[in-house]
């Protein structure tokens, strides 16, 4: 009796130190938007009318990431190679979806057992996920312990962003009650502001928004509707070489429409469906500061690519300017340095290797990002100098950029070969990247920002032509060490057989899935 009684005791003890032991391994909450350019916010662009109170002040509780990319994509469906990445901690020439990737043996086979909610479910974490559904990685979003995810894209609380924030309140409210002590990664996902984008009346209100749908007409004018923005155009410079991509053409709302009125109105409903996200996010906080969680948890925001909206004027989310080749990241969370501000030069690969770092897990093997946790703790302000990014889901090879320091090449292209472009951008000088077009008076005088003269293209200025040399050479580096399958018209074609086109699909995201 007397030694029952010294066991009892011992595992008494045992079971309060791992319980210990197990409350300081961080949680996580990884918050994805869909489609939404880091321009749209304040933290980002001071002069953005959008509110977002939460976001920012998850920006002024934590870092802000000047240089966060997602890689690019093969598809019109951005959305689905830039949702592999951010699970597998893959590059885009290298995921189960790219072009000959598994033939060529460059993706393992059941990649989906080393993406996130499999890796974290082996570590004890408790795994819990809402999204919308499809253009994604179904493999392995069936992985979560827990998954809740149906596309809401309406302006009600069913059917908008308040499901997506009810599901994760609903499983914060059964963790409290079932006194559940397991570590949680919870991956907070959101339908919006992707189109249609049907805010709630009162929102689309704030931001004098209407539900376009008159393909004929223009939606009317407001003056509460978000001016224009800086690097609006009426007409791309030259053509996308995607032709019938539904996000440049067929967006309802917008359709090909470029005039001021349809842009704005169709940036004031981005704006309506981001703040109800926003709305979804503080309540989550609150719900986790009340548990106690919220200072043990680290809380990233992001979106899985940016977006146009009349940037360059292109409405899609396929092509390589900053506006959509960045996307907005933030990260909040125990040892970060509140208000702090970094370049990183991330993408959103890194993330299942940052992830594991925080957590004290190994990354799988077949992870090939690169973890920013010595960002996060103050150590370092990059992880890499050049960055890569494609867009290759329209005509072949398609656009291609590289960036390194300041400095920024695009090249495109694209039908076959009756376009080749070339664009050089110094992004210090230049950060709108203004191309001729904006200078032209009726640009500006729409837009209020007249570009300085030496804010052009830089590629066909004689004094560039060692940069832009220097520049190629490093595009032709990254293509060859990421397996690009596909070489530009001035590159030499390394014995490569590309991938056969197929048709083009002009369905930028797929049937229209509600
Ligand atoms: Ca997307």
């Amino acid at each position: 009796m007397k030694y029952a009684f010294f066991w009892w005791m011992l595992m008494l003890i045992g079971m309060s130190h791992s319980s210990a032991t197990e409350t300081k391994r961080p949680n996580f909450l990884f918050i994805l938007v869909d489609d939404q350019s880091p321009f749209d916010l304040k933290c980002y662009n001071p002069e953005s009318s959008l509110e977002t109170p939460s976001i920012e002040s998850l920006a002024r509780d934590g870092m802000v990431f000047d240089g966060a990319y997602h890689m690019g994509s093969y598809v019109g469906a951005v959305c689905s190679p830039s949702r592999h990445m951010i699970m597998s901690g893959r590059t885009v020439w290298h995921l189960p979806t790219a072009p000959l990737a598994t033939q060529k043996g460059l993706c393992p086979p059941n990649l989906e057992q080393q993406t996130i909610p499999a890796v974290f479910n082996r570590a004890g974490y408790a795994t819990m996920r809402t999204c919308k559904q499809g253009n994604s990685y179904e493999a392995a979003n069936k992985l979560f312990t827990v998954r809740h995810d149906a596309t809401k894209r309406g302006g009600t609380p069913e059917t908008g962003s308040p499901w997506h924030g009810d599901r994760v309140m609903e499983y914060l409210a059964e963790r409290e009650s079932s006194k559940d002590v397991k570590p949680f990664l919870i991956y907070f996902g959101f339908s919006h502001p992707h189109d249609e984008r049907d805010g709630t009346p009162e929102l689309l209100a704030k931001y004098g928004a209407t539900n376009h749908t008159d393909k004929t007409n223009p939606p009317p004018a407001n003056p509460k509707q978000p001016l224009l923005p800086s690097n609006y155009l009426p007409a791309h410079p030259f053509p996308h070489g995607h032709p019938g991509l539904r996000d440049e053409v067929a967006v309802s709302g917008v359709w090909e429409r470029r005039d001021e009125r349809t842009i704005r109105n169709e940036v004031g409903r981005q704006f309506a469906c981001s703040e109800n996200i926003d709305i979804q996010i503080g309540r989550v906080l609150k719900k986790l500061e009340m548990m106690g969680e919220l200072d043990n948890t680290y809380v990233v925001y992001t979106a899985d690519h940016g977006m146009a909206i009349g940037r360059h004027g292109l409405q899609g989310k396929q092509n390589l300017y900053q506006h959509t080749w960045r996307v907005p990241f933030i990260v909040k969370g125990p040892g970060i340095q509140p208000g702090s501000r970094v370049e990183g030069n991330v993408y959103l690969l890194d993330v299942l290797a940052t992830l594991c770092d925080l957590a004290g897990i190994a990354p799988p093997e077949t992870n090939e990002g690169t973890s920013f946790k010595p960002i996060l703790t103050g150590q370092k302000q990059t992880v890499r100098d050049v960055l890569y990014g494609v867009y290759s889901g329209g005509t072949k090879p398609g656009m291609r950029s590289v960036k390194k320091g300041d400095w920024k090449l695009i090249k495109v292209d694209a039908m076959n070969g009756s376009v080749r472009e070339t664009q050089l951008f110094h992004l210090k000088d230049n950060p709108n990247e203004f191309v001729t077009e904006h200078h032209d008076e009726q640009v500006y005088s729409l837009t209020g920002a007249k570009p300085a003269s030496h804010q052009v293209n830089l590629a066909t200025d004689p004094k560039y032509a060692d940069k832009l040399a220097e520049m190629e050479s490093l595009l032709l580096t990254e293509m060859r060490r990421l397996n690009d399958p596909w070489r530009l018209w001035n590159q030499p074609n390394d014995g490569l057989t590309p991938p056969p086109e197929g048709p083009l699909s002009g369905q930028g995201k797929g049937k229209k899935k509600k």
